[in-house]
């Protein structure tokens, strides 16, 4: 059947001024149209109710001189079905307003879905009611609604925020607001008018109207990044793409970040030169697309500070070049915000725009509004008459026009809005707690805003409305997110926004445009395609996290967290199982060295270091390579003895390369990292004896290294940890070398397999209990293992040096790592312990891949120092964003304003 051929089933007659259907939709825009079709074609009964007069939503109300969308129009659009998609052809790159506006009366159109819309009609409340488990809705006109369910399909920009500005109304001229336009046409010829406000509505308006203007004037609170649009027809290279495999392309779109199908970019900003860089750049700004620019130049221009201030300075080089004026240029530079962490715009002719004779910029830092009076706006400075004010202010984004429903009473009476005080609550952005049959699309929680809405928008109906029907067969009538799985939702929203620069700036994403309001990270910053897998997951898992409950079937409830893996964690781990990787203790040990020698080559390029010198130097039995890694700055360093990982049987002395030289950097020290002998060829206690002997013989030439002399610190990881914890055990029994202090990263200390974090984490988290119980067989015997030279847990404890042991939650290895810590304390050794929520047992050594482990480094670095007795090293630009970790940082801090 086709899908405009769906017929509706008819709701139930309105009785007592009641309207009794199965699903009530709030919205008529891209969501609540896309609802009401899957809805009726699932065989729900359904009706929509819509406050203006036509379809649209948010593009039904702002209809502002230039408004454009800021996706490609071809990626901005159903996908659901390929005949609606064969029907429609878009007219340019960025479709404008009013052909936009088309496009969704023409779906409604071809659905029929008007009839089942209620226009003009806003809800005034929502109460769920215990007794008869339905919600109730009351609107402004008609009949109110009993529904099962209630879904708000009420947008993200759709509730205009007042100006904030005192005396509008004394204003005698014409008033308009971006947000709200009016439907006849708008005249400024021969008029002095002012646009406040310079986002995207400010950005693509205020060209047009400086066209017919006589004079005016941009009042600027913040500027913003702008690019060219460069608009037009549809771009060949993107249409052929689609042309070509339309399915592939929209189903790539789906599982992308932003839910526009590029490719994820791997090459970061530091392997690239000046050249290079500005080359990137150009090509991306002759473009002209947001979702290019944003995610195409280098992978750390959206999550590291120095990354992101590369492209915001080539951005700032071009409005110098393009506007005249060296002091308009100035205040149109933005340098208080990272670029992306604020929605940058896309724009025609906007900075050429300031060059015109008829338009001046008024900077509000500078400057700043006093009032607005009967003949115009008077600044700290002067003031300016005017016949036109036109508000391009923004929107009350995300919750704005959700909270306008008001009160939405859920279960014991409460309100959302007291719900949402401190910010909003959710499980997915879908649901609340305490909320049952309660849906939003495009939530606060989910990618929404940071997405090719589209996409997002058809995701969540497509989740929302097959779960309806999975309801619907297995008898349950009512659902509702747990407690704790919007806790867990919470501490991965917190987690993912740890990995980009939003939280670095005021923005509406984050609530600051609105005073008062409570300040977070709302959209959902882990991308669009885990995002989707997220939501599969909890299906998959029974509904993770959400109460089902009917009144002829048992009650389900999976209680739990979906996402309790740090966000890229969850990403490589889920990559790795894509890749259907041979468990590495059947490869032997020779296909295994190989196996991770290749593996180790697809990573990210550690980051500069002042020098890096490959020599050999002496070990228990013959020459023992070893790498070098110096700091740029002027030495004599402290020097750090470091042992890889790989169970003593795989890496050398390069391969956790990325680590030591991200150590290196960090702690300003020099890192020696040792290629001791390995099994099988060397069993115990060979790689034992060749650390012990490596750092006597660094602490004996530490000077000729460059190195400071009378003491060494060492540091290893996994396999690397065993032989540090334990070469520190050795040097106190054998005289020295001194060792100031030791950091051992997820450090193998024992040979018992039966603590508890061996069972919990022994299969899914790449170092599995198999291939630890392989490593020690090819190491060590088992007559040999309870040896402290390969148990140090069991060795003598007292007098070690002071220790920093990181453990990570999902590794096989946590508990003995914990132990160890522990047995030092007790010994009387200073001890300080990071265990590590969310992560895995490599998550430390994946420099660059694994970067909510950039905090965790900086901690190790900080306890390196201080054991040198070192001050401690100026924060590095990947700490910015993670500085929280570890701590669980509230989603909201409503102190941070
Ligand atoms: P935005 O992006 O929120 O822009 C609103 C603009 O108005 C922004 O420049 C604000 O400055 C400014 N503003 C807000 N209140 C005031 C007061 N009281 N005085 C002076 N200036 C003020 O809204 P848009 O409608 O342009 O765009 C919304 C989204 O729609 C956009 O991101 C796209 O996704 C489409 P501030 O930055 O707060 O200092």
């Amino acid at each position: 059947m086709s899908d405009a051929m769906v017929a509706a089933p008819a709701s139930d007659a309105q009785s007592g001024g009641t309207q009794r259907v199965d699903v009530a939709v709030v919205g008529a825009g891209f969501a609540g149209l896309y609802l009401l079709h899957h809805l009726r074609k699932a065989g729900f009964t359904v009706v929509a109710l819509e406050e203006g007069n036509d379809v649209g939503g948010t593009w039904h109300w702002n209809r502002y001189p230039g408004a454009r969308c800021d996706i490609q129009t071809i990626d901005y659009s159903y996908s659901f079905d390929p005949e609606l998609e064969r029907a429609w052809t878009w007219s340019e790159k960025y479709a404008t307003q009013p052909e936009i506006l088309r496009y969704l009366g023409f779906v409604a159109d071809r659905y029929e879905l008007r009839r089942d819309i209620r226009f003009g009609t806003k809800v005034k409340t929502a109460t769920w009611d215990e007794a008869t488990l339905r919600w109730v809705l009351t609107t402004d006109s008609g009949a109110s609604v009993s529904c099962r369910y209630y879904i708000m399909a009420t947008g993200c920009l759709s509730a205009p925020k007042p100006p904030e500005i005192d005396g509008v109304k004394e204003f005698k001229g014409e008033v308009y607001f971006t947000g709200r336009w009016p439907h006849q046409e708008v005249k400024f010829a021969g008029k002095r008018v002012a646009v406040i406000g310079t986002g995207s509505s400010g950005i693509q308006s205020i060209p047009l109207i400086a066209e017919q203007a006589v004079h005016l004037t941009v009042f600027q609170r913040t500027p913003n990044f702008a690019l060219p649009a460069h608009n037009g027809p549809v771009p060949a290279d993107r249409k052929t793409l689609l042309d070509n495999d339309r399915a592939g392309y929209r189903e790539q779109a789906r599982w992308s970040l932003a839910g526009v199908p590029y490719p994820q970019q791997t090459t970061v900003s530091w392997q690239l030169n000046d050249a290079e860089r500005r080359e990137r750049f150009e090509q991306a700004w002759a473009i002209g697309d947001l979702v290019y620019i944003l995610s195409q130049l280098w992978a750390d221009q959206g999550s590291d500070v120095d990354g992101n201030a590369l492209v915001a300075e080539l951005i700032r080089e071009k409005i110098r070049a393009i506007v005249k004026d060296p002091d308009t240029a100035a205040a149109l530079s933005p340098h208080d915000h990272p670029f992306g962490a604020k929605r940058p715009c896309l724009d025609t002719n906007y900075y050429a725009t300031y060059n015109r004779p008829n338009v001046t910029l008024v900077n509000l830092r500078q400057e700043p509004i006093k009032a607005i009076t009967a003949s115009g706006v008077t600044t700290d400075k002067r003031s300016f008459d005017l016949d036109v004010i036109v508000f391009a202010t923004g929107f009350d984004a995300m919750t704005g026009a959700m909270i306008a429903v008001h009160p939405i009473t859920g279960r014991a009476g409460k309100a959302l809005s007291s719900v949402w005080a401190d910010g909003p609550q959710t499980y997915l952005g879908l649901t609340v707690a305490g909320f049952p049959n309660l849906f939003m699309i495009t939530g606060p929680g989910s990618p929404s805003v940071l997405s090719n809405m589209t996409v997002s928008i058809e995701q969540h109906v497509d989740w929302v409305v097959d779960r309806l029907i999975a309801m619907r067969e297995a008898g349950f009538t009512t659902i509702e997110a747990t407690e704790t799985a919007q806790a867990g939702w919470a501490r991965h929203m917190a987690d993912c926004s740890m990995l980009t620069l939003h939280r670095l700036a005021n923005t509406w994403y984050t609530g600051a445009n609105v005073p008062g309001k409570a300040l977070g990270v709302m959209p959902y910053t882990g991308g669009v395609g885990p995002y989707r897998s997220i939501c599969n997951e909890v299906v998959s898992r029974g509904m993770l996290g959400f109460k089902l409950t009917g009144p002829n079937v048992a009650g389900q409830c999976n209680d739990g967290e979906i996402v309790r893996l740090q966000p890229d964690v969850r990403l490589v781990l889920n990559m790795m199982a894509d890749m259907k990787l041979p468990p590495i203790e059947t490869l032997g040990a020779q296909g295994a060295r190989y196996f991770i020698n290749e593996f180790n080559k697809a990573r990210p390029a550690g980051r500069p270091v002042g020098e890096v010198v490959d020599s050999t130097l002496p070990g228990n039995d013959g020459l023992l390579p070893y790498r070098l890694y110096r700091p740029a700055t002027p030495g004599p360093h402290p020097i750090v003895v470091y042992f890889h990982g790989g169970g003593w049987v795989l890496g050398d002395q390069q391969s956790d390369d990325p680590f030591c030289r991200d150590l290196c950097r960090r702690t300003g020290m020099i890192f020696v990292s040792i290629g001791y002998r390995h099994a099988p060829e060397h069993r115990f206690p060979a790689a034992a004896e060749d650390g012990y002997a490596a750092t006597r013989w660094i602490g004996e030439h530490a000077a000729e290294l460059g190195g400071m002399s009378g003491y060494v610190l060492v540091g290893g990881w996994s396999a690397g940890a065993n032989l540090a914890a334990v070469t520190c055990q050795l040097t106190r029994d054998r005289g020295g070398p001194h060792i100031a202090g030791q950091l051992l990263v997820c450090p193998v200390t024992d040979c018992a397999f039966d603590r508890p974090s061996y069972n919990d984490n022994g299969t899914a988290y790449f170092l599995t209990r198999g291939l630890m119980y392989w490593f020690w067989d090819l190491y060590c015997s088992p007559a040999d293992r309870t040896d402290p030279r390969v148990s140090p847990l069991r060795g003598k404890l007292g007098g070690l040096p002071p220790a920093f042991v990181v453990t990570c939650e999902f590794d096989p290895l946590r508990d003995e790592g914990i132990a160890y810590a522990d047995a030092l304390a007790k010994a009387g050794v200073p001890v300080e312990q990071l265990q590590a929520r969310g992560h895995f047992h490599s998550s430390f050594t994946m420099v660059d891949v694994v970067r909510t482990g950039a905090s965790g480094r900086a901690k190790m670095a900080e306890a390196l120092r201080r054991f040198a007795g070192m001050p401690k090293q100026a924060e590095q630009s990947d700490e910015v964003t993670h500085r929280d970790w570890g701590v669980s940082p509230p989603q909201f801090n409503a102190a941070a304003k």
